[in-house]
């Protein structure tokens, strides 16, 4: 099987539970987009509303203007699409000079209980890859994945395309 790297054939989380998917999620890596926001310090708390709607807030170190450090405290909404694991996210910041925006939202794969690997393509190429996209990946602990755990989120950092491209997200109690 070779890898194609085509947008529509990445697979997402089945039958994606988003009760499950509640609480505190710490960001222990990160593929960066073109332009990037958060730096490090990143954690995400997302809460299914009585609706049924998913919502996220997420903080993390971010420099605004170029050398203004901040914590950033940000919001999301999720809508829903035909995939349950695949949303797209509205955002915005508390404060307005804070990014906003529309991104598709995936979850690839993820147990509830300890890790779980977000995907989102903002700008498709002309063949059908990622021309920008970011990826998060997170876990229920700050200081990192299970052992056990690794092995299957380096799998799916290649099925995404975006092996080699992550760096560690730092917690150092700045949020
Ligand atoms: O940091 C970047 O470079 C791009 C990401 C900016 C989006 C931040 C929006 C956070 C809104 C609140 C939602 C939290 C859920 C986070 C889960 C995954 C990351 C979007």
């Amino acid at each position: 099987w070779a890898q194609d790297c085509l947008v529509s054939n990445i697979t997402v989380k089945q039958d994606f539970d988003r009760m499950r998917y509640q609480g505190t999620w710490y960001a222990v890596a990160k593929k960066d987009p073109v332009g990037l926001f958060l730096l490090d310090n990143i954690v995400a708390s997302f809460k299914v509303e009585e609706d049924g709607t998913m919502t996220a807030t997420a903080l993390g170190r971010v420099i605004i203007l170029n050398n203004w450090e901040m914590c950033a405290n940000m919001f999301g909404t999720f809508e829903d699409t035909e995939d349950p694991a695949k949303f797209k996210m509205k955002y915005w910041g508390a404060a307005a000079y804070l990014q906003t925006g529309y991104d598709d939202h995936w979850i690839i794969d993820t147990d509830y209980d300890n890790y779980a690997i977000h995907y989102s393509c903002r700008e498709l190429d002309v063949d059908g890859t990622c021309l920008d996209g970011y990826s998060f990946i997170f876990s229920r602990y700050p200081d990192g994945l299970r052992p056990e755990d690794q092995r299957n989120v380096t799998e799916k950092k290649q099925d995404i395309c975006f092996l080699g491209k992550y760096r560690r997200v730092a917690h150092t109690g700045f949020c």
